[in-house]
Parts: C-alpha cells; structure tokens; sequence
C-alpha cells in the first residue's frame, strides 16, 4: 500500500476572548433550530443548497473513503412518490409496528401518518450510506465505520442548512429501501435519513421541549 502525501496544516489559533465568543455565538445559534413539519411551498436557492452539500461532505469520514450519497429531489412527481410510499410505511409504523412505549413517546410530538410536508416542502435530501463502493478499477471496496461517517456527514449537513436560513426535518419513514428505487441509487447505497428542506410557514408551531443541561450530558474528569 502506497504511503500517502503530506502537506503542512495551516492552522491559525485564536486569540481566548475570540474562542470564548465564538463557542457562545455558535451555541446560540444551533439551539435556536428546530424540527419543522409545517412547510410553505417557497422554493429554495440551488446554491444554498450545494454549498450546504459541499459542507457535509467536508465531514470526516473512515479512512476518508466518504461513503454518503445526498440526492436532492425538487420534482413534484418524485416527491409526491415518496411521499406515498413513506405514508404507506408510517400507517403500517403507527396501526402495527410500534410498540405503545414508542407511541407513547412520541405522543409530545403530534407526528402521525399522514406527511403532506413530503410534498409541499420544497426540497427533500435523500442521504444514502455506501457499505461499499467500487473504484476506477471496478475493485470492490468495504467501507469502515459508515454509520458514524454517515451521521456526522448529516450533522454537518443539518448544522449548515441552519445557519443558511434554512428550516429542516429528519424524516425516518422505516424501512425506507422504497428510496432507492424512485431515486434510482444503487444496490450498495441503504437510505440512512430524509431531510425535508424549506422556510417553514408563517403559522408553524414546534413542540415544545426542552435539551438536556450541560451537567446531564457531559462529564469532567
Ligand atoms: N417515522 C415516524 C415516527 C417517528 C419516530 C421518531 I424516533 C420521531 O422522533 C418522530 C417520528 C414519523 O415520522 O412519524
């Protein structure tokens, strides 16, 4: 195996009083998202949106083998197809599949089957794992850690929709393989999360919840 290139990092530490305000700022700035389920039908910049994909995929990943696919979807067809297949999972999800403790946890949320903002909002993401992929050479490869890469790809992808304006959700309809055949991705790409895109109306309401404080989600040792 070829050793790989090396190239200096150019870091640029910041002066304490600019860390400190900095962390404050981006801590305010991510608390106020929130979950959006309630869409206008408003199109969003294609631009945004690319560079908000450019920023997921500046994500780390294992052995930088990136193995996330996002497909961006703004057809009305297309998403009125997803949304048909994931109403007919989430029936399934909330008459059969999930257990009462799960209903019960998810009763705060007011979610049920029915997923209009599947078509009104106006851009849904697709974002596949890749278990493995090919190279130039056709050589089958297997990924590593591709649930963490993939997660971590999202978070930045969720972090940079934010700070552009944008409202988002994630949207687990289970199983979701129906993804792969109306967006047309491969056998090695499993759907891992679609994110609904878009401004939310002037009338949205968001549960109301509250985060973990500081001291429940972290320890100093
Ligand atoms: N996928 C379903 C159920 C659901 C599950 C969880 I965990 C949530 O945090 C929210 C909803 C739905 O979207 O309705």
């Amino acid at each position: 195996m070829a050793a790989g290139s090396f190239a200096p990092l150019n870091f640029q530490p910041l002066p304490t009083p600019e860390m400190q305000a900095r962390a404050a700022a981006f801590y305010q700035q991510l608390r106020g998202r929130r979950s959006v389920r309630d869409y206008s039908s408003r199109g969003v910049p294609p631009e945004v949106i690319e560079n908000c994909l450019r920023a997921a995929g500046t994500a780390p990943s294992g052995a930088n083998r990136q193995p996330w696919h996002f497909a961006v979807v703004t057809d009305p067809t297309v998403k009125q197809r997803i949304r048909e297949a994931a109403e007919e999972e989430e029936r399934a999800f909330y008459s059969q599949r999930a257990s009462e403790e799960w209903l019960e946890a998810l009763a705060p949320l007011g979610t049920d089957a029915h997923k209009p903002f599947l078509e009104i909002a106006p851009c849904l993401i697709a974002i596949f794992s890749q278990s493995y992929q090919f190279d130039s050479l056709g050589q089958k490869h297997l990924n590593y850690y591709v649930t963490e890469s993939v997660g971590i790809a999202t978070g930045f992808l969720i972090a940079a929709l934010h700070n552009a304006g944008l409202a988002c959700l994630t949207h687990t309809p289970s199983p979701m393989r129906f993804l792969n055949e109306i967006l047309g991705r491969p056998h090695n790409e499993r759907p891992f999360l679609l994110l609904v895109v878009g401004y939310p109306t002037d009338e949205a309401q968001v549960p109301v919840i509250t985060k973990k404080p500081l001291s429940d989600i972290a320890t100093f040792i």
